[in-house]
């Protein structure tokens, strides 16, 4: 057995976190029923999932946005396919907001109506790396690596949960027009919010005041949600999840460009010529640097 089988689960050649997955519910994905007006957040790993939880959640929720109702993120948008607290899907009320990291062909089938829509988040996959390597060394029930090579090594093979980078987005992507999906870049929403924001509510058909609008992006910043219990995770990993240390958090350091402060120029130089043969022609653009615009 590979020391990654541990943690790894394959279903249909793509990777899930073994001990949280429910084979039944991968096995049912297909038939899962969609309501019209379910909203899925989907991302590949590290991607900024947590953050549109609390965007889509402030959107949605009036008591989320004045702070009435003292509901967490992962409630409020729970996952589809690791639904750790056992929510009953059925029962909740609409418009239900998914996340989700799955692949495009393990989507449930009643998306393809293209009612339901999708916000998938996209961000520059040297930051994801970094970010993942922080994250799996952090969490209990993914694998530590010794070095950034290691699991560079590992992220590029795609054993990883979430398989391969360059095959989760071009798949999404390349099977858009199957879907009612808006695709929207991290570096975009880290740049300006406020708009990201707005490009968001007109996808899902949400007015909001312009004081409304701004609590939103107030509440959505970096900061205030790492102050903010409902939002940073705090609490879900290291009572549910599982931490190796105290030290670490799911909201890091939300910024854009921490990979030049990690890759060596050799490591950042095979990233490059591995990231040219799988994106080549890929239309969507990335942002490796906000400095650099
Ligand atoms: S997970 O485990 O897949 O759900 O992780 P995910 O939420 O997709 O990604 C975590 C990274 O997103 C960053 N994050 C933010 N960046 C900017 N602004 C806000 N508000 C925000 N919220 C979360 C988080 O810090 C992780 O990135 P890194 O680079 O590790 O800091």
């Amino acid at each position: 057995m590979d020391d990654t089988d541990q943690f790894l689960l394959n279903f249909k050649g793509f990777n899930f976190e073994r001990t949280l997955i429910d084979i039944d519910v991968l096995e049912n994905l297909d038939n899962f029923e969609i309501r019209d007006d379910d909203v899925f957040i989907i991302t590949y790993p590290k991607s900024g999932t947590i953050w549109a939880q609390q965007i889509l959640s402030l959107i949605h929720y009036e008591g989320h946005r004045n702070k009435t109702e003292n509901v967490e993120t992962l409630d409020r948008a729970p996952f589809l396919e690791y639904n750790m607290r056992k929510v009953d899907f059925s029962k909740m009320p609409s418009p239900r907001i998914f996340s989700s990291h799955i692949p495009y062909y393990l989507a449930p089938r009643g998306l393809k109506n293209k009612k339901a829509k999708i916000v998938y988040i996209y961000r520059n996959p040297k930051d994801i790396l970094v970010s993942y390597y922080h994250f799996s060394n952090l969490v209990v029930r993914l694998q530590a690596s010794d070095n950034l090579e290691q699991f560079m090594k590992q992220f590029l093979d795609g054993k990883v949960v979430g398989s391969r980078w360059f095959d989760h987005i071009r798949g999404w992507y390349e099977h858009k027009h199957d879907f009612n999906i808006l695709f929207m870049k991290y570096e975009d929403m880290k740049k300006d919010l406020k708009s990201s924001v707005a490009k968001l509510c007109s996808f899902l058909g949400k007015e909001l005041s312009e004081e409304d609008l701004d609590t939103v992006v107030r509440q959505a910043t970096f900061q205030n949600m790492k102050d903010d219990p409902q939002a940073n995770y705090n609490t879900i990993l290291r009572e549910e999840i599982g931490a190796r240390n105290n030290d670490g958090h799911f909201m890091r350091r939300g910024t854009v460009g921490d990979w030049k402060r990690h890759l060596t120029v050799e490591q950042n130089e095979r990233f490059d010529k591995i990231f040219q043969r799988n994106m080549k022609d890929f239309p969507l653009d990335f942002t490796w640097d906000l400095s650099e615009q």
